[in-house]
């Protein structure tokens, strides 16, 4: 999707500027706030209280703390990247999750969209993340971090390798690492696809049968329980699949093909930590080339299209995203829709900025990540209106059809009747685009905004 804005022409005027809407938004926005609230279930209206305190999973938090703990109990520190994007981080995040360690996060940004502070290269002088501080004692790399995490912390949820488990354990670690690279050939090399694929394609099948071997039924890589073991292949088989769709129109990796791998994910997804730190196809498919310095196209077709969101974008909603993406069965639509409206609505003069960031001027030095640019300006002229959208977008959400909305879309369409269009739509368009999966939203909610903006761009 990216940038395009789906080649809508609206009634609005072309060229010019933004004018005010003539509507009292900070009286809309209070409305918002009370429709919301009257819908949320109580831990959905804690939720930012939670966050703070680190009483609950978050991707905002930066401290969580469990089992009651306290801060000063706290003795891991995380270091992992702002954008959620890095693999390494989300293995060692889900780690903490599942053994229910408290930790404290403190957000970097990666290379391909920014620079890294002095305090975190003095920990680390190469930049890699992720770095975990465990009682004083810095871990640089992620599998480190997670064996130390195993051995400090004996007393929490045991998810390292038994003696009777060592040879096979380690031998699938290898196995993953195996899988790693046949895949990296594969979508970043161009030399020789074929032989690439087949390469790939014979260690998946690999990984597939081998997840087949233990007696027990469970899914998991060991048979009887979650190990250190799934962590380490969960974000790379969670990346290969979306990118492997997107790139090379191969969509039998998570399907009856690949039976026990599908089995495996199911039983991920059946945790509520890996749920926490699970990104999205498209998020994938757009930070992967940035990070790997590109990635080779074999098939530029339909899935590659379902993925930017050509059909998945608009609503009513398909189902899978027209087949391209299974669904996130364990949230239902009710809740996705507060979920966006909540992210929306939150903090909407800030939302309404990056938005009006589409309308702008890119940032200064540039950076190679297509969906990040910290640097970026927004167009001042563009805010009011993209916030009245938002607005108009929360009300959609909450399923309002009432005179509100219509007030709401007539002042707006008034506005772009005047100029301005297309920085109101490039705007939407940027915000669109940008909703990371899981760093801002989970994706049903993702896709609820993602295709609530597109309805307004159409329909105004
Ligand atoms: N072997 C390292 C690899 C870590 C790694 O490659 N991290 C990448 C991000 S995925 C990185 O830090 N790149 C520098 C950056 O993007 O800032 C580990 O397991 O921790």
């Amino acid at each position: 999707m990216l940038g395009d804005v789906l080649g809508i022409m609206q009634g609005g005027k072309s060229g010019g500027t933004l004018a005010t809407v003539k509507i009292d938004m900070p009286s809309i926005w209070s409305d918002i706030e009370r429709s919301l609230h009257n819908s949320q279930t109580a831990s959905e209206r804690s939720f930012r209280d939670d966050v703070v305190a680190g009483r609950v999973s978050s991707p905002f938090n930066s401290i969580r703390l469990f089992n009651g703990e306290k801060e000063d109990d706290v003795r891991v520190t995380l270091y992992r990247d702002s954008a959620s994007w890095c693999p390494y981080c989300q293995k060692v995040w889900t780690m903490l999750e599942q053994k229910e360690v408290s930790y404290k996060v403190v957000k970097v940004n990666m290379r391909c969209y920014g620079s890294k502070p002095p305090e975190f290269l003095r920990l680390q002088p190469n930049g890699n993340i992720p770095v975990a501080v465990i009682d004083g004692t810095v871990y640089k790399q992620s599998n480190d971090i997670m064996f130390a995490l195993e051995e400090l912390f004996p007393d929490k949820v045991a998810m390292g390798l038994r003696e009777k488990e060592a040879e096979r354990g380690t031998q699938l670690l290898r196995l993953e690492r195996e899988l790693f690279r046949a895949w990296m050939y594969y979508l970043t090399g161009s030399r020789d696809p074929e032989r690439y694929k087949a390469e790939f394609l014979a260690v998946f099948k690999k990984v597939n049968d081998e997840l087949g071997v233990p007696e027990s039924n469970t899914g998991f890589m060991l048979g009887d329980r979650v190990s250190i073991v799934d962590m380490m292949f969960a974000p790379f088989l969670e990346r290969m699949i979306a990118s492997m769709a997107y790139f090379k129109a191969l969509n039998n990796l998570r399907s009856d093909e690949f039976k026990n791998v599908q089995r495996w994910f199911e039983a991920m997804e059946s945790l509520p930590s890996y749920r926490l730190t699970k990104s999205d196809f498209y998020t994938h498919v757009w930070d992967l080339p940035p990070q790997l310095g590109g990635c080779v196209f074999e098939d530029e077709g339909e899935l590659t299209k379902a993925i930017d969101g050509d059909v998945g974008w608009r609503l009513p909603l398909s189902a899978d995203n027209g087949g391209a993406e299974k669904d996130w069965s364990w949230i239902n639509e009710d809740k996705a829709r507060r979920e966006a409206v909540e992210r929306l609505s939150y903090n909407h003069g800030a939302v309404a900025e990056f938005a009006a960031r589409g309308a702008g001027k890119a940032g200064f030095p540039p950076v190679s990540a297509p969906l990040a640019d910290p640097n970026a300006n927004f167009d001042e002229s563009a805010v009011n209106s993209v916030d009245a959208a938002l607005g108009l977008a929360c009300y959609k959400l909450l399923g309002k059809g009432d005179e509100k909305t219509a007030e709401l879309e007539e002042a707006i369409a008034e506005v772009l009747a005047g100029g301005g269009v297309e920085s109101f739509n490039a705007s939407l368009a940027y915000l669109r685009d940008r909703v990371g999966v899981p760093r801002d939203m989970s994706l049903p909610a993702a896709r609820w905004t993602r295709a609530v903006l597109n309805e307004i761009m159409i329909t105004l």
